[in-house]
């Protein structure tokens, strides 16, 4: 049993003390309107001032829930830092003012940021913890939540790939008892998380008192110890009090028995240390007094300074959607290695390249290991030349697969993984969206996550409506992901090879059609060749029509031009997001009619944006309405003669081009 010195002692109530009088502070600051939301660790402190004692800001990385406000102050999060994000400052250091108060993230601290969702924090953390395995520092990962939180996938997924990889991660519940108001008994499967963990290989796990300081040393003691010492994660579930009500939009006394909140203050952490200090090392209680009317001092001090900084400019709300490093990527005349190749073994070779260029990128994802290389063989021979370290499979969990790209990518290291069928990358939606997408921003520059997501989508394979769906339509609606979709081998290589170079998140969508056609096979371009982001093609020239396309519709329109009479100016725009209208303006300034084909089903699908900007810039250059050819609203079936029906046929554009020319 470790020895306490008396000035470890206070130092550790000191900081359990300021985190309990902020969250009181905020809430008054609340109450005068100098601020918005707050989401109290009252309760919560020992265990967190606990975990905080081992990590080693230097090596070690935290991904701690909103409640940990304690924890952060452990690692060194000063009140200042605390104030400046309540009051949403410019110099908050969590966020610069854009994430709400409590989503901590702390650059020096080695604190990434945390967004809202509960439970994605779990797959982010463990794919931090795969970059430490591979740089051999012998870091360790911190991630915490609350109980209810264990209900989601992403926290059994996490624990399912930690075990298997032995990852050095420790998972912190937090066990108050209430999700908001929704009590365990309600939540958890016989109200225990402990049983709910059990079966995982290499995972050990301590159910402990987290009100009690001491005893939540030795639990953390034991499972960073394991970590460090490359035996794998262990799980501390602390059984704390929410002494507080979920957040300051909660009024606890709607739902909780008088009683029980009475209860739970008789097992507040910070008397049940005074007590323990007393007891065991004979400090006695003026001690404490002493630091309380200090801090009390020091926080009215620290407040009063934090109120006079400065709001963000308002023009910095576009700082760092990306990482605005994209002009070194230039176009150049193409140097060729071979007469034809065809778009999969294009991809395969980007890939095989990069993997060579970059010792940091690795591959993974369901099926891409060994010698399958993937359902469509994008990934293979890559294992048998780079090794299981660096190419290997996942667990099939596309949540997972993003999910520890997040983490990956932002220590530093280059997944480029593969959701293997569009149709699924569902269930990892929240990762792109409020992760992938939104890390960079809402960090304001200090984190990112440049991962590489392949995508194999679209139709025409008689995959019906799992196998066949286009799903660009939903990912050009989320700010910040570059979104790239080739048409043919050429520009697959030369696109994914940049996708691989630069430090923003790419979605990388490779039509399933066009893997093995004729008419997309190419010269393949050698391996410094790489593209321009966020230039289009034109890959027909002309003069009486427009036709703005991508990825499997560019063959298509090109099969129509040919079938018509009229001159046809096809622009493939390679790159969803960003999107090069410019070219598409000055198109149709000459030829005063256009098509936008898609894939995707009409309603919503990108033309509609396409469309819009269209009749906003080109308005006096236009001849004609604008028109849209789209699949039809339906999922996409399977018999032949349905899917002629569902999915764009060559007919239809010859039909929107004719209706264009004679209106
Ligand atoms: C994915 C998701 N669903 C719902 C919410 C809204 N929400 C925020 S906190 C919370 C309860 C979390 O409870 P628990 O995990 O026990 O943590 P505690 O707040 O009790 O510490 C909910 C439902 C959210 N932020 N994210
Ligand atoms: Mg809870």
């Amino acid at each position: 049993m470790k020895k306490y010195t008396k000035k470890e002692l206070l130092s550790i109530y000191e900081k359990m003390y300021l985190s309990r009088k902020l969250d009181e502070k905020q809430l008054i600051l609340l109450k005068q309107g100098k601020g918005f939301f707050h989401i109290g660790a009252s309760g919560h402190e020992a265990a967190q001032i606990a975990a905080s004692k081992f990590i080693d800001t230097k090596k070690d990385y935290s991904y701690p829930y909103y409640r940990n406000q304690a924890f952060c102050i452990g690692l060194g999060m000063t009140a200042e830092e605390i104030f400046l994000s309540f009051l949403a400052k410019e110099d908050d250091p969590n966020s610069s003012g854009r994430q709400m108060p409590q989503h901590f993230s702390h650059k020096n601290l080695n604190i990434v940021s945390q967004s809202s969702p509960t439970g994605t924090q779990y797959l982010q953390a463990l794919g931090a913890a795969f970059a430490i395995q591979r740089k051999d520092s012998g870091g360790v990962i911190y991630v915490s939540s609350g109980e209810g939180t264990t209900s989601q996938g992403d926290f059994h997924e996490a624990l399912n790939w930690a075990s298997r990889e032995k990852a050095p991660v420790v998972f912190h519940i937090e066990n108050n008892n209430y999700a908001i108001s929704v009590p365990i008994d309600e939540q958890v499967s016989g109200s225990s998380v402990y049983n709910i963990t059990s079966g995982y290989d290499s995972l050990v796990r301590y159910n402990i008192d987290g009100c009690n300081f001491f005893e939540s040393m030795l639990a953390f003691s034991k499972a960073f110890d394991r970590s460090r010492n490359g035996k794998g994660p262990s799980l501390v579930i602390s059984n704390v009090v929410r002494l507080l009500p979920h957040s300051s939009s909660d009024d606890h006394n709607k739902y909780r028995d008088p009683k029980e909140i009475e209860d739970d203050l008789k097992r507040d952490p910070l008397k049940l240390f005074i007590n323990e200090c007393d007891k065991k090392y004979k400090i006695d209680s003026s001690n404490f007094e002493k630091i309380k009317v200090r801090v009390d001092k020091q926080i009215e001090e620290k407040l009063s300074w934090s109120l006079d900084q400065k709001d963000p400019e308002p023009v910095s709300f576009k700082n760092n959607l990306f990482s605005g490093d994209w002009s070194n990527i230039k176009s150049k005349d193409i140097s060729y290695i071979s007469d034809k190749i065809v778009m999969v073994d294009a991809i395969n070779h980007a890939l095989s390249e990069e993997l060579e260029f970059n010792d940091k990128m690795v591959i993974y994802g369901q099926d891409v290991a060994g010698g399958k290389g993937g359902v469509f063989t994008a990934t293979r021979n890559l294992t048998d030349k780079f090794g299981r370290s660096r190419v290997f499979n996942s667990p099939l969990a596309e949540s997972s697969i993003v999910g520890t790209a997040v983490g990956m990518s932002t220590l530093g290291y280059k997944p480029v993984v593969e959701i293997q069928f569009g149709d699924y990358i569902w269930t990892s939606m929240m990762q792109i969206r409020n992760e992938l997408a939104t890390l960079r921003y809402r960090s304001n520059g200090d984190w990112s996550c440049p991962a590489v997501i392949r995508v194999p989508v679209g139709g025409y394979i008689h995959g019906s409506l799992c196998h066949s769906q286009s799903i660009d339509g939903y990912f050009t609606h989320l700010p910040g992901i570059v979104i790239m979709y080739p048409s043919n081998a050429l520009d697959a290589k030369m696109m994914l090879k940049t996708a691989c170079r630069i430090n923003d998140p790419v979605i990388f969508l490779e039509h399933k059609g066009l893997y093995r056609q004729g008419y997309a096979a190419t010269k393949e371009p050698d391996s410094n060749s790489l593209s321009e982001i966020g230039k289009g093609a034109i890959v027909n020239k002309g003069s009486d029509v427009t036709i703005v396309t991508w990825g499997a519709m560019v063959q298509k329109s090109i099969e129509a031009a040919n079938m018509c009479k009229a001159s046809v100016e096809i622009i493939d725009l390679k790159y969803l997001y960003p999107l090069d209208f410019d070219l598409v303006v000055s198109s149709i300034s000459k030829t005063n009619r256009v098509v936008v084909v898609h894939e995707d089903n009409l309603n919503n699908g990108f033309g509609a944006e396409i469309v819009a900007r269209i009749a906003d810039a080109c308005f006096e250059y236009l001849d004609a309405p604008v028109k849209r050819v789209a699949s039809k609203d339906y999922p996409i079936a399977y018999s032949s003669v349905l899917e002629n029906e569902i999915l764009v046929q060559t007919d239809w554009i010859i039909s929107a081009i004719k209706k264009v020319l004679t209106y």
